[in-house]
This record gives C-alpha cells, structure tokens and sequence, in this order.
C-alpha cells in the first residue's frame, strides 16, 4: 500500500490531533528505522496504521476480543490496551495490511511483549517519543533512542509503569514481561 493511501484511511478514523501524533510517528519511526535496521517501509505503513482503533467503540472493541481471541486477559486490565490488537486485527480484515511483521508490530505497540522484533521495538519507541509527545522523562528518552535502541525502550516501559502506579491503576502484566525481557537479556 502507498503512503497517501493508508494516510487518507487513517484519517477517516482519527481526531486532528490523533491524526498529527500519527504523522509524529510515522516520521519518528522511518528515522529508527534507519537508525537500528528495520524495514523502513514496513515501519512506516506499521506506523500510519498503530492508532487505527484507537476511536472504536469500547464494546465493539471488547466483542471483537473475545470472539477473535485476542487475549482474554486485557479486558481485566484498562480498556487503553484494547485498541492495538483490534486494529491490527480491523487492518487485516479490511486487507489494508496482511505483512505479519507489520501487524505484529500494531498489535504489540501499547504493551510489547516478549521477544519483540526491531521493527516492534522502533514502533513501540516512535509512539513514546515522537515530536508531540511531553511525558515527564520524555526527553530521556529521545536521548537514549540516538544511541541504544533497548536502553530506551526499557526506560519508556520504566516511565509507563511508574506513571500507571502513581495513579493506582492497574499495570497490565504483559507490560511487566517486556520489560523483564529487555533487562534479562541485556544481563
Ligand atoms: O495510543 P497512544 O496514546 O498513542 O499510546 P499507547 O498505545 O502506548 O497507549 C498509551 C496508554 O496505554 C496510556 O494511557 C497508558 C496505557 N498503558 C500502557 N501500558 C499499560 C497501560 N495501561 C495499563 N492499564 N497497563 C499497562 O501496562
Ligand atoms: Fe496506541
Ligand atoms: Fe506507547
Ligand atoms: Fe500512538
């Protein structure tokens, strides 16, 4: 698919605002995925389509879940997980993407996962960083990303997690096994 096309169907789902972090992701990840050795294409449809239903109705999102099993287990843990597998999986279904690796990096982007792939990582980094981001620690981040692609994946997790228990939500354990994996093998 071409960039103007999956721009123009992203579009259609998204708020001004969503739609602008996207183009912030889009730039970001072509510019890691250059950076670390990703497929520079690949990341850059992975990142016009990762927020994709992001605006879906929660409960649309929740049937599909349980009737596709995505994962039981994120119902219990904030509907903010929600629209990464079930964009991955609308993207699929309305074959605008059928590349694996690109899916696999929109369904992983919220949380990770164990054994993410460079592509995955440089998605999941792009949407912490990108121009219009400004979390606290931010800017750690970005300094990290010019050098160490794991380093900064492992303290945006870092960041996510104290920002969710600061305010007593839940911390989906997935996001806890990204993690462990990042340090583990780093040993
Ligand atoms: O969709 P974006 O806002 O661009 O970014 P995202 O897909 O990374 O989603 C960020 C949101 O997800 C933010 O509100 C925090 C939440 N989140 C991330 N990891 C976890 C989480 N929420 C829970 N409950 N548990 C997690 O592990
Ligand atoms: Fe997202
Ligand atoms: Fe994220
Ligand atoms: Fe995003």
């Amino acid at each position: 698919m071409k960039m103007e096309q999956a721009l123009k169907i992203v579009k259609e789902q998204l708020t001004e605002h969503r739609y602008q972090h996207t183009i912030g992701v889009m730039d970001t990840a072509v510019e890691l995925a250059e950076r670390f050795g990703a497929n520079v294409e690949k990341a850059r449809l992975a990142a016009i389509f990762h927020d994709y239903a992001k605006f879906w109705p929660k409960a649309e999102m929740k049937s599909i879940i349980l009737d596709q099993n995505l994962g039981d287990d994120l119902i219990h843990y904030g509907t903010e997980l929600w629209h990464a597998p079930v964009g991955a999986y609308l993207i699929q279904k309305e074959a605008f993407i059928n590349d694996e690796e690109i899916l696999q990096a929109i369904r992983s982007h919220t949380t990770g996962r164990k054994g993410m792939s460079v592509l995955e990582k440089v998605i999941f980094l792009a949407d912490y960083i990108e121009p219009g981001r400004h979390f606290p620690g931010v800017e750690e981040v970005r300094e990290l990303a010019k050098e160490n692609l794991d380093d900064a994946v492992k303290q945006s997790i870092i960041n996510t997690i104290t920002f969710l228990m600061r305010r007593n939500q839940l911390v989906y354990p997935g996001t806890i096994h990204t993690y462990n994996d990042i340090v583990h093998q780093q040993g």
